[in-house]
């Protein structure tokens, strides 16, 4: 596996009549010249399909279409080609004109309705004109945006109108970690009991890590980092275990235990890529080795609870990355939902799992450090960046893996 699967990529399909600019739409999201722009009408004859990251949306695969007018003769061919589309896609982009708005519009609406598909009307070439408001009243849907693919206006704001019409169920995630372990193999938990950790409980993230296992039927040990080597005792040279996840905390002891042919992870690194953007968020850790002493630095959390003296937030991370910098750092800390007005006073973000978050607002704040330039990151990557192991961190994570480090990994 080199990339994300397609089925945990959002499918948006874009439709329309020959020559309203769908291409060009295409090309002008994915920045490159993805699909074959011209102005003869029926040059897209078959989808193209392109994979990107679309923020806030995350990953997605944008399918350009043939154009539903096709009276070439091989167009029925390509119509049913286009309409086989509808069939796998999450949302639906209807490019159309304003002068020309037609029955192939109003009966795709209709079937895209039908089939309860979140569609995003665009008129395009604003450059040349604007759809009028009698026109608007009488299509009467709620999701239309304006935008020239020639010249670039409102594409900015496409990604977001998208954002705003899908249900948050197309966000979920629909594995934690099972589908990184090999059928059979055994993982092993590593959770540090210190002064920290709960009373008497795991805490959501392993525990939901743990329900994933057992769901998908596997089986899992779990122990603390002082009890791993005496674990891995348990394994001989044929049967090693598929997957070891520590507490980000415990990297450092748990990387030194752990034999190199054992894969390694953390479980807010699991959660960097269930609840919001695992390439995004690598690429904010490595954007880490650009602070410099006296930089500020926001730690941001998505509950609230006391800090102990051994907390992650207020005195590990600072700890490790201060170490890494080499000087003092000026931290400070957000918790709940709101980021502080001035966030691009800050050098870097570094976000806790947000585990009792979904994943739409995860990228929403993702999206707004973005957008005010700021890299952001999570706490098992931060850590696991300063400590030198993300490489082996991210192995897991082919994708990932072979976009920050350039290399296919195992
Ligand atoms: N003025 C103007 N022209 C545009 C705009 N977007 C696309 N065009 C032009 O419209 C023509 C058709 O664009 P395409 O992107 O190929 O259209 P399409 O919908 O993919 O067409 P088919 O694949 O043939 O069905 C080209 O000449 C584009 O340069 C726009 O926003 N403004
Ligand atoms: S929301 Fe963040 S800080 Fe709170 S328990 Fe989950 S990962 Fe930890
Ligand atoms: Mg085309």
């Amino acid at each position: 596996m080199q990339s994300t699967p397609k089925s945990y990529r959002l499918h948006i399909g874009i439709f329309g009549r020959r020559n309203v600019g769908k291409s060009s739409l295409l090309n002008a999201l994915t920045r490159q010249e993805t699909s074959i722009v011209s102005c003869i009408p029926g040059t897209t004859t078959d989808p193209v399909e392109k994979a990107m990251e679309l923020l806030p949306l995350g990953p997605v695969l944008l399918i350009d279409t043939a154009g539903l007018d096709d009276h070439d003769p091989l167009g029925p061919q390509r119509v049913s080609s286009t309409l086989r589309t509808l069939n796998k896609i999450d949302a639906a982009i209807l490019l159309c004109l304003p002068e020309e708005w037609t029955s192939y519009e109003t009966n795709l609406l209709s079937s895209l309705k039908e089939r309860k598909i979140p569609t995003l009307i665009i008129f395009n070439k604003s450059d040349l004109a604007y759809p009028s408001e009698s026109l608007l009243t009488q299509i009467g849907h709620p999701y239309i945006l304006t935008i020239s693919a020639k010249t670039g206006e409102g594409i900015s704001n496409l990604p977001q109108k998208l954002f705003e019409i899908l249900p948050e169920s197309l966000f979920e995630h629909p594995s934690l970690v099972a589908d990184l372990i090999p059928p059979g193999k055994i993982t092993i938990l590593v959770v540090p009991i210190d002064s920290a950790a709960p009373k008497g409980r795991l805490i959501l993230p392993q525990v939901q890590t743990l329900r994933d296992i057992l769901d998908a039927g596997l089986t899992a040990l779990v122990c603390r980092e002082t009890e791993l080597s005496r674990t891995l005792r348990l394994f001989n040279d044929n049967e090693k275990p598929g997957l070891i996840i520590t507490d980000s905390q415990a990297f450092k002891i748990v990387n030194a235990l752990t034999p190199q042919d054992i894969p390694l992870t953390s479980f807010s690194i699991l959660f960097a890529r269930l609840q919001g953007d695992l390439v995004q968020m690598a690429h904010g850790a490595i954007a880490l080795a650009k602070l410099q002493p006296g930089d500020r630095v926001l730690i941001a959390e998505a509950c609230t609870h006391h800090p102990s003296h051994e907390d992650i937030g207020t005195v590990k991370i600072p700890k490790i990355l201060q170490q890494r910098v080499g000087g003092t750092l000026e931290f400070h800390w957000s918790h709940g939902c709101n980021l502080p007005q001035n966030l691009s006073s800050f050098k870097a973000v570094i976000h806790c799992g947000a585990c009792v978050w979904n994943r739409r607002a995860m990228l929403n704040r993702i999206y707004q450090c973005t957008k005010a330039g700021i890299p952001i990151t999570n706490y098992g990557l931060a850590i696991s960046f300063s400590l030198g192991i993300l490489e082996r961190a991210l192995r897991p994570f082919p994708e990932a893996h072979k976009i920050c480090f350039g290399q296919h990994s195992a």
